[in-house]
């Protein structure tokens, strides 16, 4: 039907560029709705909107806010996960695949600054140097590191930086994530402070710096090479990791050995972890400084140019939920007036304390239960039962609220050039009959 297609495609290009142009025209000038133009969006959508009359100036319905159809990545042991980029090769979780409490190999997200090296001949001999303010520097082979400390297993988020970026407008450099670049698999191994208080800590030893075995794509020195204050490194999750999900660390996800630093930028668990520097400075390497993995201090001029100057290093990563039970788009059988929902919710460093639902556009929400995290830094189970008053477009709104009370917001803030901590309102679509 050419006349739906063309609304479709108008209603969210105009709803991208100029949503107070596109509400007028739209809903009418004085918020009143005009009968014709609700039933157009109905038409867009492809049903009635029941709760028409609640949806907030300026929101374009999530069937339409989709531009362009995704690509997947076609991969060997890997599921179909939303290709970011080739080169270097970036893809997502589609957020109905995160339904697993550990995240599987297969549905684990991929990252990559640089080149992916080739697997080590033998892992049990891949050697990681601790250097820089220690008093005895270390060079440790795996299988030294697995005798000499204790082993321990938990399940810990991994959370790309720039996770929910696509939420900035205007658009931020990077890829554009939606909620999936996140991950929560159970991992084995040892914990950094050990390995870092065996190679004894001197007085100036106050941020590291981690290197890897991976190349820029230009071959020219380093695909990423960050660091952290050295409370993080000392917290008893953070780990020298040697096993995922109690097998050998896939290629693609840093084997033999990697950093997880949970609840910070992904960008800290150094994959294909070869070195650690302990610094009395900030680490200068690749994807520090500026307005790398920095967030403004101040709000700045969405949209604005800027060199980083009143940014600080962004840390402990903001709340965030995903809805896992039904993809977005999903159709109903007629008649459905309940359903059961569930997800997962996570908050950096902190735990999550509430989820709440919505179903009329935000203007009455309902919490869900949440489960308590099996450990700190492990991602948190929330369920729960919405009800649909009639047939028709539903959208299922959710946001979680952390353990300091903050809470996921209607829009993206903060807004960076290179766009970190996106964590707005997220929303499935759903078609009942
Ligand atoms: N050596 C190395 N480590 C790295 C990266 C990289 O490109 N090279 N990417 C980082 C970033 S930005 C993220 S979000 C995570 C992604 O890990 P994954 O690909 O296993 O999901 O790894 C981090 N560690
Ligand atoms: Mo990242």
């Amino acid at each position: 039907m050419p006349g739906n297609t063309r609304i479709e495609r108008s209603a969210a290009e105009l709803y991208r560029d100029d949503p107070e142009r596109a509400d007028a025209l739209v809903w009418g000038r004085r918020d009143t709705l005009k009968g014709a133009a609700l039933a157009a969006m109905g038409l867009a959508v492809g049903s009635a909107i029941p709760f028409a009359r609640h949806l907030p100036r300026g929101v374009v319905p999530a069937a339409l806010a989709q531009s362009g159809a995704p690509q997947f990545l076609e991969m060997e042991g890997k599921a179909r996960l939303i290709l970011q980029g080739e080169r270097p090769l970036n893809a997502e979780t589609p957020e109905h695949l995160l339904d697993d409490d550990i995240t599987p190999a297969d549905k684990f997200f991929i990252r990559n600054n640089g080149s992916v090296p080739t697997p080590a001949a033998d892992p049990r001999a891949w050697k990681v140097t601790v250097d820089g303010e220690v008093n005895t520097p270390l060079e440790l082979t795996l299988g030294e590191l697995e005798a000499r400390f204790p082993l321990v297993t938990l399940r810990l988020q991994m959370e790309c930086g720039g996770n929910g970026r696509s939420g900035f407008a205007p658009q931020a450099a990077g890829n554009q994530w939606g909620n999936g670049a996140i991950s929560n698999a159970e991992w084995t191994g040892v914990r950094l402070r050990d390995v870092l208080r065996a190679a004894g800590l001197k007085e100036s030893a106050k941020f590291t710096g981690q290197h890897g075995a991976d190349t820029h794509l230009s071959a020219q020195g380093p695909a990423i090479s960050r660091g952290m204050r050295l409370d993080k490194a000392m917290d008893e999750d953070t780990l020298i990791a040697i096993r995922m999900n109690g097998a050998a660390i896939p290629q693609m996800h840093g084997a033999p050995a990697r950093l997880i630093v949970p609840g910070w930028p992904g960008s800290l668990s150094q994959k294909w972890f070869t070195r650690i520097e302990l610094r009395a400075a900030p680490h200068t390497g690749r994807g520090m400084g500026g307005t790398s993995y920095r967030i403004p201090v101040r709000p700045i001029v969405p949209g604005s140019r800027n060199n980083g100057a009143d940014f600080v290093d962004m840390e402990s990563m903001p709340v965030r939920s995903v809805l896992t039970s039904h993809a977005h788009g999903t159709r109903l059988p007629a008649g459905t007036r309940s359903l059961d929902i569930r997800g997962q919710a996570w908050a950096g460093d902190l735990s999550v304390r509430a989820v709440d639902v919505s179903v009329d556009f935000g203007q009455s929400w309902q919490a869900m239960a949440v489960a308590a995290p099996p450990n700190r830094h492990s991602w948190q189970r929330w369920s729960g039962r919405v009800a649909f008053p009639s047939d028709g477009y539903f959208e299922i709104w959710y946001r979680a609220t952390d353990s300091n009370g903050r809470m996921q917001p209607h829009v993206a803030a903060n807004w960076n050039p290179q766009g970190y901590g996106a964590n707005p309102i997220s929303r499935v679509a759903v078609l009942v009959g």
